[in-house]
C-alpha cells in the first residue's frame, strides 16, 4: 500500500458562542463549527471516540470532505490535530479504530487506512486506499470492493466488520482480518440469507452493527453482532469466529414502513434498543421512537414494544451510558433517556445542536458517543460542527466539574472530569494545596450529601478537607484523615445547600495535603477517584 505523507490541518479551537439549547443538567463544554475544520467542509456526519494509549482523548468525526481528528483533552478548547481527505466528496463518512489504525468507510470511496499510533505528537499518517477483487456467486464474475456504509471493530480478533459493502454482485458484510494493518484481508462475509430462514429476498444488507463480547450467561466468550439491516430488521450474529459468522436470529418488529438503522444493547444485554430511521416519516409511529427487543435468546429476539417520546424528530444512533440511553436524533439533537423499567423510557433531558427548528427531517445531530476516561461526550451535527458536553448532572453523578486550581504544587495526571465517577481514572495532584469547584444546573435543593474517594500516593498521606461557606466567606474543615494508597471513601451528608452553595450554584472544595510520618522532603500526593455531590 501506497504511503502518503499528510498534510494536517491545524486549527486553533475556540468555544463558540453556541445557539444550541441545553436541558439542565448538561453543559456545554466545547463547539467547533464547520468553518473550524479544513476545507471547510459542506456537512458532517458520523462522530467516533478515541483514547490513545497515551489518555488522551479524541474526537474523530467524518465531514463531507474526509476524516477530521480532534483532540478534546481539554474539552473546554476542542483542536483540530489532523485531516485526511477522501477523493470523493461524501455525504456519510463513517469510521472505526482497530489497534491504532483508523479505518475510514463512506458511501462514495473505498476504505482509507489511518495511521493514528503516534497521533499525541501530532502525527497521523494516511496509508492509502484499500479495496479487492473477489469472485461473485457465479463462480466466474469479479467484482471489486467499491465502498462501505458503516464499520466496526471486532473487541476480540484483530477485525473489522464492514457493512452495507458494495461493488460486489450483494453488498456484503465483511470481516476484514486487519492483523497486518496496511494490508487488510477479507477473512469471511455474509451476502446470502440462509434461504430455510424464509425472510424476503435474498441479500442481506447490513446498514451498521454493534458488536459486544459476553462474560457470562450461555454466550459467555462470544462475541456478538447485532445487524441492523434497515428494512429487513435486526439480524443477529455470532462473529467469534471471522472465519464462520453465522446468524443466529431475526426479528421484524413493525411489518411495514421501517428502516432498522443502528441500536444499543442494555447493560444486563437483555434488550436491544433499535433506532429506526424511516417509522416516522412513512408514519409507522407518530414520533420518534425506541424499539425494544428482547434478545436473552440471541436466536430468538422477540419485539416487546415501541416506546414512542412524542417529539417530530428522528431517531438516529445512540449509545449507553451509565444506565441511560443517549439518542443523537437529527433536529433534535441529543435527547436523554432514563429506564423507568427495561422497556419504559422517559426523556429527561437534551442538548439541542439544531434549534432553529424540529421536524421530522434530516438535519441535524448525526452521532453521539462517550466511553471516554472524563465522561465526555462528543456530539456531531451536519450543519453545526462537532460539540463536546457534560452529562454529568443529568446522567445522576452529581454536581459537574469546573475549575481545577493548583494553588501550591501541581496536577500531575488526569483531569477534575476524571472524579465525576469511581473507576479506574483518578485526578493526581503533587504538592500541598489545590482546589476543585463543582456546579449545578438542576432546580436548588435544601441538602448536599458529598462522597470522596482518594488515596495518597505516598502512604500516609495527610489530608485536610475543607468545604467553603460561601455566606462567610470561610473555609470549614470537613475533616483531617491519613490516606494510603487504596482508596477510601469519605462521606458528608445533609450539608445545607444554602450556605455551601453560592448565588451561581458552585460549590467550593480546598484539599490540603502533607506527608504524614515518616515525612517526605516535599508536599504530598494524592489521587481522586470521585467527588461526588448530590443535592436532595
Ligand atoms: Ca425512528
Ligand atoms: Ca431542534
Ligand atoms: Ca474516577
Amino acid at each position: 500500500v501506497k504511503r502518503l505523507a499528510l498534510c494536517a490541518a491545524l486549527v486553533v479551537g475556540f468555544v463558540g458562542q453556541s445557539h444550541a439549547q441545553a436541558s439542565p443538567g448538561v453543559r456545554l463544554l466545547g463547539q467547533l463549527p464547520l468553518t473550524s475544520f479544513a476545507g471547510p467542509p459542506s456537512i458532517g456526519s458520523a462522530i467516533i471516540s478515541y483514547t490513545s494509549p497515551g489518555g488522551r482523548e479524541y474526537a474523530i468525526i467524518g465531514m463531507s470532505n474526509g476524516k477530521h481528528f480532534v483532540d478534546v483533552t481539554d474539552p473546554t478548547n476542542p483542536t483540530v490535530v489532523g485531516f485526511v481527505a477522501t477523493p470523493s466528496s461524501s455525504a456519510w463518512q463513517e469510521m472505526c479504530v482497530k489497534n491504532g489504525y483508523c479505518y475510514g468507510v463512506s458511501e462514495h470511496n473505498k476504505l482509507a487506512i489511518i495511521d493514528i499510533r503516534d497521533i499525541d505528537n501530532g502525527n497521523i499518517n494516511y496509508v492509502g486506499e484499500w479495496s479487492t477483487t473477489i469472485t461473485g456467486v457465479d463462480g466466474i464474475t469479479q467484482y471489486t470492493y467499491g465502498r462501505s456504509h458503516t464499520a466496526q471493530a471486532s473487541k476480540i480478533n484483530d477485525v473489522i466488520f464492514l457493512n452495507g459493502s458494495s461493488g460486489f454482485d450483494r453488498r456484503y458484510f465483511i470481516a476484514l482480518n486487519v492483523s497486518n494493518p496496511e494490508i487488510p484481508v477479507i477473512q469471511s462475509y455474509i451476502r446470502h440469507y440462509d434461504p430455510a430462514l424464509n425472510i424476503g429476498g435474498d441479500v442481506l444488507y447490513v446498514h451498521d452493527c454493534t458488536i459486544v463480547t459476553y462474560d457470562s450467561g450461555p454466550y459467555a466468550g462470544k462475541e456478538i453482532a447485532f445487524l441492523c439491516c434497515g428494512p429487513d430488521g435486526l439480524w443477529t450474529a455470532d462473529v467469534t469466529d471471522p472465519n464462520n459468522m453465522v446468524l443466529l436470529g431475526h426479528n421484524q418488529y413493525l411489518p411495514t414502513g421501517t428502516y432498522c438503522h443502528s441500536g444499543s444493547l442494555s447493560a444486563d444485554k437483555k434488550y436491544f434498543y433499535v433506532n429506526d430511521e424511516f417509522d416516522e416519516a412513512q408514519g409507522a409511529v407518530t414520533s420518534n421512537s425506541t424499539h425494544i427487543i428482547n434478545v436473552e435468546d440471541l436466536s430468538n429476539p422477540v419485539f416487546v414494544r415501541t416506546d414512542q417520546h412524542g417529539l417530530n424528530i428522528i431517531d438516529h444512533n445512540s449509545t449507553v451510558e451509565n444506565g441511560h440511553l443517549l439518542v443523537s436524533s437529527y433536529r433534535g439533537g441529543l435527547r436523554v433517556f432514563k429506564f423507568e423499567t427495561p422497556t419504559e423510557l422517559t426523556e429527561i433531558g437534551h442538548y439541542d445542536t439544531y434549534p432553529a427548528a424540529d421536524a421530522a427531517d434530516y438535519e441535524g445531530n448525526w452521532g453521539v458517543d462517550g466511553g471516554f476516561p472524563s465522561g465526555n461526550l462528543i456530539l456531531s451535527d451536519r450543519q453545526t460542527g462537532l460539540y463536546v458536553v457534560d452529562p454529568t448532572e443529568l446522567l445522576g453523578l452529581g454536581l459537574s466539574p469546573t475549575t481545577q486550581t493548583a494553588t501550591n504544587g501541581a496536577f500531575i495526571g488526569g483531569s477534575m472530569y476524571q472524579t465525576r465517577r469511581s473507576d479506574d481514572n483518578h485526578l493526581r495532584f503533587s504538592g500541598t494545596e489545590f482546589e476543585l469547584k463543582f456546579q449545578s444546573t438542576m432546580t436548588a435543593k435544601p441538602l448536599l450529601d458529598l462522597t470522596l474517594e482518594a488515596s495518597g500516593e505516598i502512604d500516609r498521606t495527610q489530608l485536610f478537607l475543607y468545604i467553603k461557606n460561601q455566606t462567610s466567606g470561610q473555609w470549614r474543615l470537613l475533616t483531617r484523615t491519613l490516606l494510603n494508597p487504596t482508596d477510601q471513601t469519605l462521606t458528608f451528608p445533609d450539608l445545607d445547600a444554602a450556605t455551601y452553595m453560592n448565588g451561581s450554584k458552585e460549590v467550593e472544595l480546598r484539599f490540603k495535603v502533607s506527608p504524614g510520618r515518616p515525612t517526605f522532603p516535599s508536599g504530598g500526593r494524592l489521587r481522586i477517584d470521585a467527588v461526588n455531590i448530590v443535592l436532595k
